[in-house]
């Protein structure tokens, strides 16, 4: 009978300190396999919400980009991102199509990127299709010809042209929101 608690016991311990492994997932080393994003959702104000796979973002026109440094907010150099393959944030959301009937819809539009983390970030409708920033805002699948690893994927984002990279670079893609203010 001791015995038999001192096992419950142990497995529930196993349980609590192992809770994605108790659910039958991988975890990385670093505990980060939990976040990995298969699909980004692309919702909101637009006329086609969608689900893009990696596979579905293939099929879409594909940029390739060679050597983007990361600089964290603090201005500290987080590395580089390099030799990765994505698409333009403009091409996903041209493909989901804005619905702004307004003349001045768009000027009040907002493009929210959430992560599986809860990270966010937002970006405007005019610096994303009205502003040289927005030709370099990519959501990404691909690295030296590799799906994404553990640490930001499988689908990540970067905005190549900002002038400290880190903050939008967001890893784990999990959604794109479209919101118009309301005020
Ligand atoms: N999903 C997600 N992406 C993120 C973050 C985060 O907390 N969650 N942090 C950002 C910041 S501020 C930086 S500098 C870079 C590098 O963060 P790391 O050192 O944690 O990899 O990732 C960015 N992307
Ligand atoms: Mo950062």
């Amino acid at each position: 009978m001791i015995k038999l608690i001192r096992s419950i016991t142990a497995l529930l311990a196993f349980a609590l300190l192992n809770p994605a492994g108790a659910a039958g997932h991988a975890e990385a080393a670093d505990g980060t396999a939990r976040f990995v994003t298969t699909s980004v959702s692309v919702k909101g104000a637009v006329e086609h919400p969608l689900t893009l796979s990696v596979d579905d973002l293939r099929k879409l026109s594909p940029m390739a980009m060679d050597n983007v440094p990361l600089i964290c907010q603090s201005g500290a150099n987080m590395g580089k991102l390099e030799h990765f393959k994505g698409v333009t944030l403009r091409e996903i959301l041209d493909k989901a199509v804005v619905v702004a009937p307004g003349h001045n819809d768009t000027k009040k539009m907002i493009i929210i990127a959430g992560a599986s983390d809860g990270y966010k970030v937002v970006y405007s409708w005019t610096e994303v299709f009205n502003s040289p920033v927005g030709e370099g805002v990519m959501v990404f699948y691909e690295k030296d010809g590799q799906p994404l690893g553990d640490d930001e994927g499988r689908i990540a984002m970067v905005s190549t042209k900002d002038l400290r990279t880190g903050p939008r670079h967001v890893k784990w893609l999990q959604s794109i929101e479209v919101r118009q203010l309301s005020d």
